[in-house]
């Protein structure tokens, strides 16, 4: 094989680059050891003018980071507009908060070409290519307008709807065509895969879709939780609690993630099992995320007023039901916080895996091991069958789930969480990025 080209709009910082966290760059870091790799994409720095569009290069431990900066307008366009205030809601299921604007369109088709214009002088013929994620979908297509030849793969992160909900997109044909270009499409599950294979029906056109669930490094993650329980910020938020039992919450402040809806269905909590009061801390650790974007900043002003509803309506004096964190938490205290929860509180209205759920799997222990409430619309949930499953909109159901969870004997808690152990164990980062990669190898080439 000669090398693997990895393709994100962003490419990992230069901590990430020494030290990789999350499933993409950590998964990725074990398949690009051994093999020469090239990862290109945006720096994350804004520059004006022809200079912005310079690749910059670095090498680390084997790999190489070959960035280009963006300016404001692309960054606005084609970022926050188009991949983020279209594609995002839209392949979320949420059509009805969908902004659409030719010239976002532009734009976006614009930095696809750009990246294939500084990228395509950097390859060589026996190049595998692997890009990654919606704000990249006709970037094969583009690579292949300038003689690209060899192998390319694209992996879609987030659910792809069916075609109803695909078909309000006003440039769906041109993209869904554009993503056919690739020699493989990779989607995170089952249902992902008929929804994009029914789409490609009613067009007419018949790539190879398939599903390709990722995960994480469930050993890294579980020696993370164990190595940093003594750290003196754990022991705070243990000592803190005083024997309460935790609920953990970790998202991005995303109205994919349901917040809004957790919160409400915690409350419900509350309200139907007054035994629990005092008996309880919620911690949600939920940094903003694409501030840029104006459905995020009103998500985040409605978060701080229910969390101050209930807060308000709930606490005593000395004892408060939600600690709310939009602060970024360190990776390694997130791990141990993971450890310390007795439930976790994974509730989205979509998603298209969804790591948190696994991350929390990893971090507990045979001794004592926590409970996942999980939403059935998180990518994760069909290989999760022994976590709590929920509908999110539901209230009552997370109400009735908590109060399950925090109630459940240990023999229980046991059984499920082994089997969930088991199943994060076996569908690992690095299983997921080697399936993909071999699939990609085996496929015919492309006309
Ligand atoms: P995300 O929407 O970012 O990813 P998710 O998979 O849950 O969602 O999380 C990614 C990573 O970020 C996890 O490793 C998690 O620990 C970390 N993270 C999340 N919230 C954090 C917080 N508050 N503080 C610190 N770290 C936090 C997209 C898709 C998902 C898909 C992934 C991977 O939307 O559905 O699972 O890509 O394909």
């Amino acid at each position: 094989m000669g090398r693997l080209i990895i393709v994100s709009n962003r490419v990992p910082s230069p901590h990430e680059r020494v030290q990789p966290v999350g499933g993409l760059t950590v998964g990725l870091a074990d398949v690009v050891r051994g093999v020469e790799s090239l990862w290109f994409g945006w720096s994350g720095q804004h520059a004006e003018g022809a200079a912005a569009q310079d690749v910059t290069c670095e090498t680390v431990a084997g790999v190489t980071y070959a960035t280009i900066d963006l300016t404001s307008a692309q960054h606005e366009r084609y970022y926050e507009h188009f991949s983020n205030d279209l594609i995002w809601p839209l392949f979320h299921y949420r059509p009805g908060i969908i902004t659409y604007h030719r010239q976002d369109l532009a734009a976006y088709y614009g930095v696809n070409d750009l990246f294939a214009d500084r990228l395509a002088p950097l390859l060589r013929p026996d190049d595998t290519i692997w890009v990654h994620d919606y704000h990249l979908i006709p970037l094969g297509q583009a690579l292949r307008a300038r003689g690209v030849t060899g192998k390319i793969g694209f992996f879609l992160h987030i659910p792809c709807p069916p075609w109803s909900v695909m078909r309000v997109l006003p440039c769906a044909e041109e993209l869904l065509r554009a993503m056919a270009a690739y020699d493989l499409i990779g989607v995170q599950t089952d249902e992902d895969a008929r929804n994009l294979g029914e789409c490609y029906e009613v067009m007419g056109l018949d790539p190879t879709v398939r599903a390709f669930p990722i995960g994480i490094d469930p050993r890294g993650f579980e020696q993370e939780a164990k190595d940093n329980v003594g750290d003196p910020e754990v022991r705070r938020l243990r000592e803190s609690l005083r024997g309460r039992k935790l609920i953990i919450g970790v998202d991005r402040l995303d109205y994919s993630k349901g917040l809004l809806e957790r919160l409400h269905g915690y409350e419900a909590f509350l309200k139907r099992f007054p035994e629990h009061l005092r008996g309880v801390i919620f911690v949600q650790i939920a940094p903003p995320s694409r501030e840029g974007v104006a459905n995020y900043q009103a998500l985040r002003r409605e978060l701080d007023e229910l969390v101050g509803f209930v807060n308000g309506k709930h606490a005593d004096f000395d004892w408060t039901p939600i600690r709310y964190l939009t602060q970024p938490v360190p990776r390694h205290l997130l791990a141990s916080f993971h450890r310390l929860a007795d439930v976790a509180l994974v509730t989205p209205l979509r998603d298209g895996m969804n790591l948190v759920a696994k991350e929390f799997v990893a971090a507990q222990d045979d001794a004592d091991p926590g409970v996942l409430i999980l939403s059935h619309f998180a990518g994760a949930a069909p290989d999760m069958p022994e976590a709590l499953l929920v509908n999110p909109y539901d209230t009552d159901e997370i109400a009735d789930a908590l109060h399950q969870a925090l109630t459940m004997p240990l023999d229980a808690r046991q059984k499920r969480w082994r089997a969930l152990r088991a199943e994060v164990g076996l569908n690992t980062a690095a299983e997921w990025a080697k399936r993909f990669l071999s699939t990609l190898e085996a496929s015919a080439p492309s006309s």
